[in-house]
This record gives C-alpha cells, sequence and structure tokens, in this order.
C-alpha cells in the first residue's frame, strides 16, 4: 500500500486524545508514512523530530481588538497552508471541537481551489460526553461530525454515546485506543520506588488531570480504606483543579502524610512500573487511556464501570470494576489483590496479557484501512 502525507490535529498536552494522536503520528511516520502535526505547541510526548515526522505551529497574534483569540480560524487557515505546501493526502482530526470544524472550513476552502482533503475526525470523549452536552457547542459538533470523511469513535461507549447526543447521519467505527508495548519493556526505577515506599509499602496510584469526573476525592478515600487495614502509599500523578481537594481530603482523612504528589510529568510509565495498583474511580470514562497503560505496565485497575472501562478491564481477571462512587466494593477490591499475593501476582499477568489485545500494530492497519479508503 502507498504511503501517505498525513496532517494531524490534535490537542498537544499531556491529556489521552493528545498522547493517543501523538503516538499513532510517531508510529505511522515509522511505517513509512509522513506526518505533519498542526499544533499551538510541540506536542508533550512528540520527542525529538524524526525520519518522516513534521510540526507546523499554529500561532495567534495578540491583536488588542481580540477579547477572545479566532484559534480556530488561524488552525484552519494553517491546515490549508501546510495542505498546500506540502501536497497532504488527508487530514486527520483528534477531539471534535475545535479541530473538525475548523478542518471542514479548511477543506471547503481547498475544494474551492480543486484541492481534495478529506477528513478523518476522532472523538475521544469530553468532546461529546461534557462539551458535547453543552448547547453552545451541539450545532457545531453535530454539523463537523457529520460532515467528515471518516468518524472514528475510541469505544463502543463513546459511539452509542455520540449516536444518543448528536443528530448524527452516517456511520461512526469504532477504533480503540492502543499502546506500544516496546515503552514497557524496561525494569521499574527501585530508587524511585524507594523514594515512594520506604518500607516497600504498596504503591497504589493514580494518574490524571485531576479535573471533577475523574472523582479524585473517592481515590483518597478508597486508599484511606486501604490504610486503615495496610501499610500502604498513594502516588498521585499529574494535576489540575482537583489536586487540592484531594490533598485536602488526605488530610481529613488523616493518611495526607502517607500520600506522594508529583504532578505532571512527561512520561507516566515510571510511576506506574513502581506501583501496584492503579485506581481509576471515574463519573466516566470513555475509554481510560490510563488503565490501558497501567495494565500495559502490568499493573492491576479498579475502576469505575462506567462507559468504555468496561471494554478495558475484564473484572476480576485483570482488575475490577465496581458502580461509580462505591467507595466501599472498590476499597474491598483493593484489599483482595493485597492481602493474597498469589491473586495479585494472577493479576499481574493477566493484565499484560490483556493490555496486548491493544497492541499498536494490531489498531494502526484499521486507521490505514480508512485512510487508504479515502485516497484511492
Ligand atoms: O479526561 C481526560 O482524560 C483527557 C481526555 C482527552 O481528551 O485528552 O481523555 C479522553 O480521551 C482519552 C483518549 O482517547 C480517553 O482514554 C479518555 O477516557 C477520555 N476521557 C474521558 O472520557 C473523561
Amino acid at each position: 500500500m502507498k504511503n501517505l502525507r498525513i496532517g494531524f490535529v490534535c490537542y498537544p498536552t499531556f491529556g489521552g486524545s493528545g498522547v493517543v494522536a501523538t503516538e499513532l503520528g510517531k508510529a505511522l511516520a515509522e511505517k513509512g508514512h509522513e506526518l505533519h502535526f498542526i499544533t499551538y505547541s510541540a506536542p508533550a510526548r512528540m520527542g525529538s523530530l524524526k525520519k518522516n515526522l513534521y510540526y507546523h505551529e499554529v500561532r495567534v497574534s495578540d491583536y488588542p481588538l481580540f477579547d477572545y483569540p479566532p484559534y480556530e480560524l488561524v488552525l484552519a487557515s494553517k491546515m490549508v497552508e501546510v495542505a498546500k505546501t506540502h501536497k497532504l493526502d488527508l487530514l486527520h482530526v483528534h477531539y471534535a471541537i475545535p479541530h473538525a470544524s475548523a478542518a471542514i472550513t479548511a477543506r471547503d476552502i481547498l475544494a474551492k481551489e480543486g484541492i481534495c482533503l478529506p477528513i478523518v475526525t476522532t472523538l475521544h470523549g469530553t468532546d461529546i460526553t461534557l462539551l458535547g452536552k453543552d448547547p453552545a457547542f451541539e450545532p457545531v459538533i453535530t454539523h463537523a461530525i457529520n460532515e467528515s470523511d471518516a468518524v472514528t469513535a475510541v469505544s463502543h461507549s463513546l459511539r452509542h454515546n455520540t449516536r444518543e447526543l448528536f443528530g448524527v447521519e452516517g456511520d461512526i467505527e469504532v477504533i480503540h485506543n492502543f499502546i506500544c508495548p516496546s515503552h514497557f519493556e524496561r525494569q521499574a526505577d527501585e530508587q524511585f520506588r524507594r523514594s515512594v515506599a520506604p518500607n516497600g509499602e504498596p504503591i497504589i496510584a493514580h494518574i490524571s488531570n485531576f479535573r471533577p469526573v475523574k472523582r479524585v476525592e473517592d481515590v483518597v478515600d478508597v486508599f484511606a480504606g486501604v490504610r486503615s487495614k495496610h501499610p500502604a502509599k498513594l502516588l498521585l500523578v499529574g494535576d489540575g483543579p482537583e489536586r487540592i481537594r484531594a490533598e485536602k481530603r488526605a488530610s481529613e482523612k488523616k493518611v495526607r502524610t502517607d500520600v506522594v504528589s508529583i504532578g505532571k510529568i512527561k512520561n507516566p510509565i515510571e510511576p506506574l512500573l513502581v506501583s501496584d495498583l492503579f485506581l481509576l474511580p471515574s463519573e466516566t470514562e470513555s475509554f481510560g487511556l490510563a488503565a490501558l497503560e497501567s495494565l500495559a505496565a502490568g499493573v492491576p485497575v479498579i475502576a469505575g464501570d462506567t462507559g468504555g472501562l468496561p471494554e478495558v478491564i475484564e473484572h476480576g481477571i485483570c482488575g475490577y470494576l465496581a458502580p461509580v462512587g462505591d467507595v466501599k466494593s472498590m476499597t474491598r477490591f483493593a484489599q483482595t489483590l493485597l492481602d493474597s499475593p498469589n491473586k495479585h501476582a494472577a493479576f499481574k499477568t493477566a493484565a499484560q496479557a490483556r493490555a496486548q489485545e491493544f497492541h499498536v500494530m494490531k489498531i494502526l492497519p484499521q486507521y490505514e484501512a480508512i485512510y487508504h479508503r479515502l485516497t484511492p
């Protein structure tokens, strides 16, 4: 199959959609496609520019007239420029707002010049489950989805939600998120482990952007329940509006000294490799990339039975699912695993096996099939 020139648009931050887009772009570049990231800063996980990998910065001028700089318009113009200069075969945009709507504008401008630029839109979750519920965005999201040449969702649950919330006319293909197993083939950093748990205590981890949807107070409550029976440490990775609240909760529960909070880091694999359990009690999670990365690191996950999480975690095999907010059950599941080294070891093995089902080499061809269908 021929190699393509593909424009990728994503949020360049540590959020799941940006991570998935960046890792997919890198894997496609390695396979021989030419990848052009079009974003406002270099994607967090991009690393150094390698063969076939390009980055085009979108810069919004701070003209004093603008209270709200028109990022979407500048982005659309940049898409047009990159598409023409580098003769792109297609654009793949991650996250509906504003990327898909900007892409539709760019496609329309190019069409007037006789240039065809198909648009693939990947829906990641909060663009649908949170923003999509906001009437201020609904008509634009519906338009962007219906006008895209192909639409994918990262889980069956997200596809279902998209159909429920929007008047979607066309097909939505489910392509799950993925992992690159080679990233996990490393030894845990023992020095780091000792710095978190000096006396060999089990480490329970949570990684997120600390938004209300993550229910980080439940993380602390589950940990406090476990800590009342076992020595243990809670490792919090990431940052966001709820982090302070989580730390306050830890003080109220008298476990603050057992909570280690390391903020945002570029690569969350290091903390996962030293952890024994991962908690993701989110209100909703379209897929739960952090959960999949945890499984790939051999760390069983205890999560909310919501959204796409049951598509990732096999209950009672590589982790446990409990109703959202059911701190009691989550605590019991965590204790069960920490009380039984044999069970914990079996779950660890199953976690790694489960993660292999989301191997990048299984997922990447599914995107390539769409690209080739749109660029005959
Ligand atoms: O809330 C986040 O975790 C960030 C957000 C994003 O868009 O970056 O993540 C969403 O997309 C990820 C990648 O597809 C999914 O794994 C996350 O489940 C999803 N977050 C939610 O649905 C809350």
